[in-house]
């Protein structure tokens, strides 16, 4: 039980210590072959002061050839599991470590593997140590050449990170390129590519006049799937140096794409790897939401080439340093070059849906986390997304122009250098002026802080009163919690919904108001009438907000918030209202009853004119169940499912006539890629929802319609949507055409693969599990999992959620097969199975029975055993 024993040992952030030795340059030869590809690596050492520690190297899975020091072959060494220990070294010298690795034999995706018939690496977090010996941590920063020599006619492209320096032919049919990279870099951002591959060529002329060439690779037959992922490129290059004033760095930038990848991307230096699903688009195969995907994705492994690269983490515990900025920035690009509002939206969805989920359960974490077993566990949303709203607050807190000079404050200090999180918050004060002293302890304090606030309106004084409350639940890692600084963001209404200025004793007041205390009161006077407060404008903090809303004050507010982000946040605390109460009466044996100002709401906003078609589509979109269900203690995951469905068709009903005459106006000529026109497109796939709940024997024939009429993706699959989504009698059919049509195309059967694990019914996991036998199905990729078994798993909450336990144990079935073939993405796929909090007693049992099948399993990696664990101590 060689791994179990691995897994007990968690590291500590506090326990960070500078490394004994520092590598300045490592030079790297790969020979691949099959089987076996031969790894030799030369490092120059050097003793970091003065002490007699040995060199403690990491390594996994290799099979070590030799070793010599300073070219002479080398004896005092120790082989344990996970390391390689030298000692008596002297203070400066030059390691020469042959290993052997197998890359085809690696269904892991870490370090060296084949993606068909490619060789590809990944090594972030800590893959590297999969490839060679090393001290795989990223504070090592070395500068790194890479040879490598492969067969010509099946590898004709040899990549590697920094620029090509030689190349040539070999024997036996063989060639090599020489690369070298002039930026040092920790190893986690080492990369190797060895394929055959169209090629998508173009290039970026910098502000200060470089040519930079741009390459993106694809598998043979996709060039005519490249072209947006190449505007995408340049559209980034061009954001970053207008809005950030950052330049690309080298001569080339590559990107990859592959099909069998465990995450989105990775950013390695000059040579990104890309999940093929991140690359590739035309309008037949991609849906506009795939096109908003490549374009962010793209985006974010860019802009890493600062956030990221250029400064880099001291250790993995500051991996927000880099994942929080770069995503912040990433969301700004799609906000600059898109709708703000509808961008804003789906963040904020990610944030209070999943994220929130995840601060509830087992795994809850400060974005900053301090302890870890496994490091590929702590890619989460809270790293991420949280960690992105906490950049955003700081932004807030002092505005985009001191925003940029802390910004240019930390490249100034640390540029080159592997940094912390305090070094980033340090530079933004500094360069501001501002207080962040309580604001650090976002990044040490784990959980979703509650806002409760009151207001008090005194019409003779015509003062104005808002008592602020805030709470952080204790979290399982975290039992006692401290007041934060929260920016409370708000605006008031009178009753025409004209806004009111924000004052006090003559002196203006800011929209964003300071939260410090655990209590805390606003007062603004030359107030005229009781005001309508708009709260958490933009979510302005990661907080969940009470305010006891009356129906009307929220029907107000969406209609007359001038903000679009604030009218969408009232229509859906206007139906977790509903849904709550709705809930409430189903447990008791009563109909649903929706307010007539709920529906009047509503409507208004299907009949608004002048309201961009895609928030409205956004406000006219239910919240998901899983979403609703983080609104209970305990959730009732059938009364949840009803109520929604039920408040849907009474919005139908309310709408009437009205959906089909909006359905019909939002036809299109031609597919674009643009805004206007895929707004248009998001409304009508909503509204044909609507349809089908009012009436599915009439929206049975839009679907069909849609269908054989559709020119591009977005529409194809809004039908299917709703024709599985509804169970309409075209379902079948359908679904059956789409996959003759697409069997041959793993991307874009991932579609028909989610449209298989949602289906709303008690034979889904029948039909499940026929799917798995489908030959584009398979285990080892990655898409394929998380299309068919997360859709299941995380979206179809009725069905995996089945009383009998059926959809647990089948989760946990796969997942124990999943533990030998790719630990980090079962890891990803257990998330519905570990938060249990919110389920009633009898389905938490059964969660508990095939959690503990998993802690029994022998040889169960750290991946699951850290989250398992957790799970059960709950
Ligand atoms: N930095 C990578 C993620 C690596 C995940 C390792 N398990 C992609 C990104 O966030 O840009
Ligand atoms: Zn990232």
């Amino acid at each position: 039980m060689t791994d179990l024993s691995q897994a007990m040992t968690a590291k500590y952030r506090q326990d960070y210590r500078a490394p004994f030795y520092w590598c300045d340059s490592i030079d790297l030869d790969f020979q691949l072959q099959e089987p076996l590809t031969r790894v030799t690596a030369i490092s120059r050492l050097r003793r970091n002061g003065a002490h007699n520690e040995p060199l403690v190297l990491d390594g996994e899975g290799l099979d070590l050839v030799s070793i010599s020091l300073d070219g002479v072959p080398f004896s005092q060494y120790e082989q344990g599991e996970g390391s390689l220990t030298l000692f008596n070294l002297p203070a400066e010298c030059v390691l020469t470590i042959v290993t052997d690795i197998n890359p085809a034999a690696n269904t892991a995706l870490e370090g060296l593997y084949k993606s068909g018939e490619a060789y590809c690496t990944q090594c972030e977090a800590e893959g590297f140590r999969r490839i060679t010996y090393y001290m795989d941590r990223p504070d090592i920063l070395a500068r790194y050449s890479t040879r490598i020599s492969a067969d010509k006619t099946r590898y004709p492209y040899l990549l590697s990170n920094g620029n090509k320096v030689a190349s040539g032919d070999l024997d036996g049919g063989r060639h090599f390129v020489q690369w070298q990279d002039p930026f040092p870099k920790p190893s986690y951002l080492f990369a190797l590519v060895a394929g055959d591959f169209d090629v998508e060529r173009n290039h970026f002329v910098t502000k200060s006049g470089r040519q930079v060439a741009l390459e993106i690779f694809v598998d043979k037959g996709n060039l005519d799937r490249a072209g947006f992922a190449m505007e995408s490129l340049i559209n980034s290059m061009r954001w970053d140096e207008q809005r950030f004033g950052l330049e690309y760095d080298l001569d080339i930038y590559m990107i990859v794409a592959v099909d069998f990848f465990n995450m989105g991307a990775m950013e390695n230096k000059g040579l990104n790897i890309f999940n093929s699903k991140f690359v590739l688009a035309n309008p037949a195969t991609a849906t506009d939401g795939d096109y908003h995907g490549i374009e962010r994705v793209i985006g974010h492994e860019y802009f890493h080439n600062w956030t990221g690269n250029r400064v880099t983490c001291r250790d993995w515990f500051q991996l927000s340093l880099k994942e929080g900025l770069t995503v912040f920035r990433d969301q700004e690009f799609s906000s600059d070059l898109g709708s703000r509002g509808v961008n804003r939206i789906n963040n904020v969805r990610t944030v209070r849906g999943p994220q929130f989920a995840e601060d509830a359960g087992p795994m809850a974490h400060p974005i900053r986390p301090d302890v870890v077993i496994e490091m590929n566990n702590f890619y989460t949303l809270t790293v991420y997304e949280k960690g992105s709203e906490v950049i955003r607050m700081m932004h807030t807190l002092l505005g985009e122009d001191a925003f940029q000079a802390g910004m240019r404050l930390y490249f100034e200090r640390h540029d080159g250098s592997a940094a912390t999180c305090d070094d980033f918050v340090q530079a933004m004060e500094d360069a501001s002026g501002v207080d962040l002293g309580r604001f650090r302890r976002w990044y040490s304090q784990s959980g979703t802080p509650e806002l409760t606030v009151t207001d008090e309106y005194d019409a003779d004084s015509g003062v104005y009163r808002l008592h602020v409350r805030q709470h952080t639940p204790p979290t399982q890692d975290q039992p006692q919690k401290l007041p934060l600084h929260i920016p409370l963001d708000i605006e008031l209404y009178d009753e025409q919904g004209a806004v009111i200025a924000l004052q006090y004793e003559g002196e203006a007041i800011g929209n964003v108001l300071d939260v410090l205390e655990a209590q805390q009161t606003f007062e603004f006077d030359q107030v005229p009438v009781k005001p309508v407060p708009s709260l958490l404008r933009d979510f302005s903090a990661p907080v969940k907000l009470h305010f006891d809303y009356s129906d009307e004050a929220l029907a107000f507010l969406m209609r007359h918030a001038r903000n679009e982000f604030a009218r969408w946040d009232a229509a859906q605390m206007l139906i977790n209202k509903a849904v709550i109460d709705g809930v409430a009466r189903v447990q008791q044996g009563q109909e649903v009853a929706l307010s007539r100002t709920l529906l009047a709401a509503f409507e208004d906003i299907l009949a608004d004119g002048a309201l961009d078609p895609a928030l409205k589509a956004e406000i006219l979109a239910l919240p998901g169940e899983a979403t609703l269900a983080e609104l209970f203690d305990v959730a009732d995951i059938d009364a949840i499912h009803r109520v929604r469905g039920e408040i849907q068709r009474a919005l139908a009903e309310g709408f009437g006539a009205a959906l089909l005459t909006c359905y019909e106006s939002l036809r299109l000529p031609a597919y674009r890629v643009v805004h206007e026109d895929m707004a248009k497109r998001a409304l009508k796939g909503v509204v044909l929802g609507y349809l089908a709940a009012l009436d599915p024997v009439q929206a049975d024939a839009l679907v069909r319609e849609q269908y054989s009429s559709a020119d591009n993706m977005t529409d194809t699959l809004a039908a299917l949507q709703v024709a599985n989504g509804h169970l309409l009698a075209c379902r079948a059919e359908l679904l059956a055409d789409f996959e003759g049509k697409w069997a041959h195309d793993g991307l874009v059967l991932d579609n028909w693969l989610r449209l298989v694990g949602s289906k709303p019914a008690a034979d889904v996991l029948g039909e499940v599990k026929q799917a798995m036998a489908h030959p584009t199905f398979s285990i080892r990729n990655p898409n394929r999992l998380r299309a068919l078994v997360g859709s299941f798993a995380m979206s179809n909450q009725v069905q995996f959620h089945a009383v009998d336990g059926s959809g647990y144990r089948f989760l946990t079935d796969l997942l124990i097969e999943l533990n030998e073939v790719n630990p980090q993405v079962a890891s990803r796929l257990i998330t519905p199975l570990i938060q249990f909090k919110r389920l009633d007693e009898g389905r938490k049992a059964l969660v508990r029975a095939e959690l503990t099948r998993l802690a029994n399993l022998d040889g169960l990696a750290r991946d699951l055993f850290e989250k398992v664990s957790k799970a059960l101590a709950q």
